[in-house]
């Protein structure tokens, strides 16, 4: 599939040009994601893209590369490593098989919103995080949430964990989701996003993590007949850019940078949280049964994540203490 088959990344985008009449420098950067452009985070993308331009009186512009166009996101952190990209938003759930304590933004059920988590990428935890990306040449800057995550299946009605029992279900690759999944007694199969659309639809896997803007954007409601609304994390992409690039920027223009990409990043997480009722009702809409699940039914895998990943990695002892209520 086109995730596989990494698309040569673009020319050198870092383009500290010799300056406009006030001597400051211009550029031309490049962010890569790997969401349809009509996802939230392809439109945060753009809010980005409009407040880099206004904050800056038109020095920095932005060239956006949606749906995985530029390969996977192991291929686009490579690009932003090695500079040839400036910007990527990559999920968590990659993140944290290359940079352990990322696992903690899936701790099951830390959140009882997006409200909630909007304030948590504020806090001490959350940057010091952020912070561990640095030695793999990155520089981590923001998070920005894609909704809650809800359980998703072809055509059986799972009703509590035991339903499970049997299904092969899809996780985002990455440690801590499969080990949910498999402490609740399903089986996983690990396959990024561009690929599950098909996976459904042939029926290699019996249903799937993920969240409505995605289920809606992949036009999922189309080969899944159920949706659990289980709330149970809430899917931080982390907004990086290329260290190599940044680092050489004058003080004031990595400030606009970090100014804009919060403003993108509250832009996403607030729009996104006035939505769960209205795309819930676009799901039905569309065929799907929607229902709930009572969140203590999966206390003990969340319970189960803790005493797993929190001697793990002291941050993730410091994200669970924060946040646990
Ligand atoms: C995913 O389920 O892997 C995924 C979902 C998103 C965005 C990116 C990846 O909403």
């Amino acid at each position: 599939g086109a995730s596989s088959t990494a698309t040569p990344a673009p020319a050198p985008a870092t383009g500290s040009t010799t300056g406009d009449a006030a001597n400051k420098p211009t550029y031309n950067f490049k962010l890569a994601h790997i969401t349809p452009p009509t996802h939230m985070w392809h439109l945060a993308a753009e809010k980005f893209k409009e407040e880099l331009d206004q904050r800056s009186g038109g020095r920095m512009k932005l060239e956006i590369y949606p749906s995985s166009q530029l390969g996977t996101e192991a291929d686009m952190v490579q690009q932003i490593a090695s500079g040839s990209v400036d910007f990527g938003f990559i999920t968590a759930a990659y993140l944290s098989s290359r940079a352990p304590s990322y696992a903690a933004w899936l701790a099951p059920y830390a959140f009882k919103d997006l409200d909630e988590a909007n304030k948590a990428r504020k806090e001490e935890v959350s940057k010091k995080i952020l912070g561990t990306l640095e030695e793999q040449g990155l520089v981590g800057l923001d998070y920005f949430f894609a909704g809650q995550r809800v359980m998703l299946f072809k055509d059986k009605e799972v009703l509590k964990p035991e339903d499970m029992a049997g299904l092969k279900l899809r996780v985002t690759p990455s440690p801590p989701l499969t080990d949910f999944y498999t402490s609740a007694g399903a089986a996983t199969e690990g396959l990024p996003l561009p690929e599950v659309y098909s996976a459904v639809q042939t029926g290699v896997i019996d249903g799937m993590d993920m969240d409505l803007d995605a289920a809606i954007t992949n036009k999922y409601y189309e080969v899944v007949k159920y949706g659990a609304v289980t709330n149970h994390m809430v899917w931080p992409a982390v907004a990086m850019a290329s260290k190599a690039n940044f680092d050489k920027m004058p003080d004031e223009d990595k400030q606009i940078i970090r100014d804009a990409i919060d403003a993108a990043a509250n832009f996403s997480a607030t729009t996104r949280a006035g939505q769960e009722e209205e795309f819930k009702k676009t799901l039905s809409d569309n065929g799907m049964k929607m229902y709930e699940i009572d969140p203590a039914l999966f206390a003990p895998y969340a319970k189960q994540f803790d005493e797993k990943y929190g001697p793990k990695d002291p941050l993730i002892q410091e994200f669970i203490d924060t946040f646990r209520k």
